[in-house]
């Protein structure tokens, strides 16, 4: 998830004064192509070939929930697939199991986290079971306060053992795994997103649940960090989309014993794209890893509008850190992407969820997915105009029948307040199973 606000800055304030002579001055992004006819901007498509049936999951609405990540993994070990989510409202870590009858039971699993931004699930003491290290912002709202932490929940028999990998830092946005300096220790890549400052991190895993950080970038923004071998030269690298002051790209090149040689891969002048995340997938199924980018965090922005930029940027790898970008989906407001094969037909297809897709406009898409001809041409389907402000979105079968279903989280952090979702799912009940 992103972190939800950048400065506001004299620009954006006059962006919303004048939208067009500021967009005509600092678009430096083409749209895919002219925009729906529809007044406000919103984005609206066909309905989804594939059926989705949508469900919402685990507790009821109460309130105005603040989900900021969910995630699709087996982590009961069952053999069936679990959703965990990270809930700003309630400060807490929830675990979402498949009971018998098909419906999902809630419960949770780690309480007292303030303003979790991002989970990740891995063994990281190699004793065979699954621990959460978890990004914490302390707080959701603006704040260049030193409140950040990355905490590690070390899992002793089901119970969570907590332990502070790092304090002392600027609201932390995401934090990813690879042993970097190929010491058999799993070493961790930090987004310390912060407000007026911030950083990229990495933490050498020196034992004993014990860890020392290292500087890869000080600027502010970075929000998530992908870790994978993007050189194709067998070490774990590190790649950032740093977006509060600047919107860029960045690449941390692995040197094989874990010191790096940053690279800014990609940058653009419009200052308003409004990157809300980074993933690292296949997506052209050429064996390399190419990123995509979910453009559309207008957050700073009071009465939040989509802008033609908004949508889903593709960056193919093409080999010794050059990124080839190209746009691939229109949607106002996008904040996140997820990679897989929806349609199993083969190919990587990729589904957007949007936060501000001009909601006072009644049927604007929440949900699309982009459906991959098998050559990277995508053609955009709608899979729901509800709940909205949807922030976060992972791919996975949750039913144990093949195909890749759905779930999203929604943060309800600005108005309207209606169609008002929590966690949801869409359950791919497409004919075409793998
Ligand atoms: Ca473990
Ligand atoms: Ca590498
Ligand atoms: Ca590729
Ligand atoms: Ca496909």
């Amino acid at each position: 998830m992103a972190v939800m606000e950048r400065r506001i800055l004299g620009l954006s304030a006059l962006a919303i004064a004048i939208p067009i002579a500021t967009f005509a001055v600092r678009d430096f992004v083409p749209p895919l192509r002219p925009q729906p006819a529809v007044s406000s901007g919103g984005t609206r498509y066909s309905p989804s070939p594939v059926p989705f049936r949508f469900s919402p999951l685990g507790g009821p609405v109460v309130g105005l929930p603040l989900i900021t990540n969910v995630q699709i993994v087996d982590f009961t070990g069952d053999g069936q697939n679990d959703v965990l989510a990270a809930d700003a409202l309630g400060n807490q870590i929830l675990l979402l199991q498949r009971q018998p009858d098909d419906s999902w039971r809630e419960s949770v699993l780690i309480p007292d986290v303030m303003a979790p931004a991002h989970l990740t699930v891995i063994d990281i003491d190699d004793d065979g079971d699954l621990d959460i290290l978890v990004a914490i912002l302390g707080n959701i709202m603006p704040d260049d306060g030193v409140i950040g932490r990355v905490e590690l929940f070390e899992n002793r028999d089901g119970e969570f053992r907590r332990h502070v990998v790092l304090d002392d830092v600027r609201r932390v946005a995401d934090v990813q795994c690879g042993d970097f300096d190929g010491d058999g220790r799993i070493d961790l890549a930090v987004a310390v997103f912060g407000y007026a400052r911030g950083q990229v991190l990495w933490l050498h895993n020196v034992g004993g649940l014990e860890f020392r950080e290292h500087e890869l970038l000080n600027a502010p923004g970075a929000i998530h960090v992908p870790v994978g071998d993007f050189d194709a030269d067998g070490d774990l690298d590190i790649v950032a989309i740093v977006t509060q002051d600047e919107e860029e790209l960045w690449g941390f090149e692995n040197q094989g014993d874990g010191t790096f040689v940053a690279k800014r891969l990609w940058m653009t002048l419009n200052l308003d794209l409004g990157g809300a995340g980074l993933v690292a997938a296949d997506l052209d199924g050429d064996g390399d890893l190419d990123l995509v980018l979910p453009a559309g965090d207008n957050l700073e922005d009071f009465d939040a509008y989509p802008q033609p930029y908004h949508g889903c940027y593709w960056f193919e790898n093409r080999g010794n850190w050059d990124f080839h970008m190209r746009r691939i989906g229109d949607l106002g407001g996008t904040y996140a992407a997820a990679v897989g094969d929806l349609d199993g037909d083969g190919d990587q297809d990729v589904a957007l969820v949007s936060l501000t897709n001009d909601w006072l406009q009644p049927g604007n898409a929440s949900i699309v997915w982009l459906e991959n001809d098998g050559m990277q041409n995508f053609t955009p389907w709608q899979i729901g105009s509800r709940p909205l402000h949807l922030v976060t979105v992972a791919l996975g079968d949750l039913t144990g029948d093949g195909r890749l279903d759905i779930v999203a989280g929604s943060l309800n952090v600005r108005r309207p307040h209606r169609h008002v979702g929590r966690i949801s799912a869409w359950f791919n009940e497409g004919s075409d199973s793998r």
